[in-house]
């Protein structure tokens, strides 16, 4: 019966996939980014190729979910959205989340002055203490979307999404979070763990081992996991942020990577959290699949992939040729300008 209910969600995952071109608004892929930008800077590179794909007409970006509750992310956020001109964007954030430490390169940005002493970036909000909490947020949208429709790309901690799952019927919706997301959610696509090496303790899974815990054992759909081990062999270069950017002299993903670098830009990074977003929107076609499986988290975080066909967790993986190609599709989006609206 279960390898029945893992084959009845194939063409959804090839429903994921199919998202190339320009498309009508009912047919395009609904995608929530839940992310602990401020960390780590792939972050704000996989957020880039979101907005990217909106500008192509490829997705609706329904809301971005903050892993911190610090103020710079969200101001940081604020930042973004402005400048690539998605002022209303909703945005979540977690209350008493796992890591609420500010995210140094996000407080840089917010920090950077002009020569006058004015904000180097626009906002468009200001309160951002005020933002809902992200649990909360996604029983809203989540509610308003036709069913099996959206595809959520996780490349931070597991504690928004735990939370989702544990809540109650409200006034969103009589649904429980479990029978929400069961119901409206096609596919969950996480940066977590470690499938070749199941000792391995990544940093997205220790940082709430709990709650991921409690995602991979209770998340209602098909999950394909970007694991720690591909992202990290494709490496974004430095010199492509050096270089590849003079249509924009002030962008505030570039300058987000020269604060992560310490004034240093010309360092490569690896892909963990664009590979994430790579698979969300477009799918399997750059990528070599694993069989299906399923994913149990220790006590110490590490993460274990044990095949069957009844499990309902696949992971990407990628040879040579296929990160070669990922990597230019990255650099193809990211320095791709931006058109006017
Ligand atoms: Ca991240």
């Amino acid at each position: 019966m279960k390898r029945l209910l893992f084959i009845a969600f194939l063409p959804l995952l090839m429903m994921a996939s199919a998202c190339s071109d320009r498309v009508a608004q009912e047919e395009r892929l609904r995608v929530i980014f839940e992310t602990d930008i401020g960390n780590d800077i792939d972050d704000a590179l996989a957020l880039d190729m979101l907005y990217k794909y909106v500008q192509q007409g490829e997705i609706d970006l329904l809301a971005v979910m903050l892993n911190k509750c610090a103020p710079a992310p969200a101001e940081y956020m604020d930042i973004m959205n402005t400048w690539y001109g998605y002022p209303e964007l909703p945005v979540g954030v977690v209350r008493n989340g796992s890591d609420d430490a500010w995210g140094q390169y996000a407080q840089d940005l917010v920090d950077l002055k002009s020569k006058d002493g004015a904000p180097m970036f626009a906002r468009s909000h200001s309160g951002y203490e005020n933002l809902p909490d992200a649990h909360i947020l996604y029983r809203q949208i989540l509610a308003q979307q036709p069913d099996n429709s959206v595809v959520i790309a996780s490349v931070g901690f597991s504690t928004n999404l735990a939370r989702l799952l544990d809540t109650p019927a409200d006034k969103y919706s009589p649904l429980t979070g479990k029978e929400l997301v069961a119901r409206k959610v096609k596919l969950l696509v996480p940066m977590a763990g470690h499938m070749a090496d199941s000792t391995y303790c990544e940093y997205n899974v220790i940082k709430d081992i709990p709650s991921a815990q409690n995602v991979f054992a209770q998340w209602p759909t098909p999950m394909v996991v970007s694991p720690f081990e591909l992202g990290k062999e494709i490496k974004y270069p430095g010199e492509s942020m050096a270089n590849d950017f003079t249509w924009a002299p002030l962008h505030p993903m570039v300058e987000s990577y020269r604060a992560w670098g310490k004034g240093n830009i010309l360092y490569d990074r690896p892909t963990w959290d664009l590979t994430a977003v790579l698979y969300a929107v477009e799918g399997d076609r750059w990528f070599t699949m694993s069989e299906p499986g399923r994913v149990e988290i220790t006590e110490k975080g590490a993460s274990i992939f044990s095949p069957c066909q009844d499990g309902n967790v696949i992971y990407m993986m990628a040879d040579e040729a296929q990160r070669d190609a990922i990597l230019a599709r990255f650099k193809e989006i990211i320095t791709r300008p931006l058109t006017t609206k």
